[in-house]
């Protein structure tokens, strides 16, 4: 079997690193080969992009900040995730082309239809590898927001209120309406059994159809 590349996706502390990490347990103790990888990140270069892109402290301009993690895109596809996939793996990635979609374009104010540069810069740097599926960890971020602050993390993203995660929501909403097909939207408010449990249905149904 070819391998599968599947991303993980949702606003801030939805669960999205949990839940890669147990259902890459879960993948492992059926047999599969995982790899688990995140963006921006996964390779040296790209980590060292990630705590510059993410440095709360650092100005950086909207069109600098898309190229690198375009940047950090393409080193982490050409040298991790693509030879995995092409090894037979199951490539398990917290965030892909989708977050630059809505973080860097819909909650600025771009609609649906406005978004054609970043998807080509998106098509270009991952040299068209799009995911098999995406997972969308969706739930009202008031509930979420106990999370959010458990976690304690401070990035150039966080602390920007409830407003930005509603329209983080209906971003990534809006991009799930449009491709049924790819993005499957996960009920997070659940405990982590209930949410992996709703994961492992979609991924299990993704298996038998490409082993069919
Ligand atoms: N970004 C971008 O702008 N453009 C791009 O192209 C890309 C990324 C690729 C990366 O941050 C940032 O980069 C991100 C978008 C931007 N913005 N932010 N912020 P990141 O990867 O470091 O962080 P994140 O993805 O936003 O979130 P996170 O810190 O990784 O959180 P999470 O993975 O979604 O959640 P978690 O760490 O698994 O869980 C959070 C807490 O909740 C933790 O204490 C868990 O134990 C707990 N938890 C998890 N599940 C549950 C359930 N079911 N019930 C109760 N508690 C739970």
């Amino acid at each position: 079997m070819k391998g599968l590349f599947i991303s993980f996706e949702g606003p801030d502390g939805t669960g999205k690193t949990t839940q890669l990490k147990n259902v890459a347990t879960a993948l492992r103790a059926q047999g599969y080969e995982v790899l688990e990888s995140r963006e921006p990140g996964g390779t040296i270069m790209a980590e060292k992009v990630r705590n510059i892109v993410l440095d709360p402290d650092l100005p950086i301009n909207n069109i600098t900040e898309v190229l690198l993690f375009s940047a950090a895109r393409s080193e982490h596809v050409e040298k991790v995730l693509a030879p995995a996939v092409e090894a037979g793996k199951i490539v398990l990635c917290d965030r892909f082309s989708d977050s630059t979609l809505v973080y860097q374009g819909l909650t600025r104010g771009l609609k649906l239809d406005e978004l054609g540069e970043l998807r080509q810069l998106n098509a270009f740097a991952s040299n068209g590898l799009v995911p098999d599926m995406t997972l969308l960890l969706d739930g009202r971020p008031e509930v979420l927001a106990i999370r959010r602050d458990a976690r304690g993390v401070s990035d150039r993203y966080e602390n920007k209120g409830l407003d930005f995660q509603h329209s983080l929501r209906n971003g990534f909403l809006a991009l799930a309406e449009a491709e049924p097909e790819r993005i499957k939207v996960i009920n997070a408010e659940g405990t982590q059994e209930e949410v992996q449990d709703l994961i492992m249905q979609e991924i299990t149904a993704l298996l038998e159809k490409v082993k069919a």
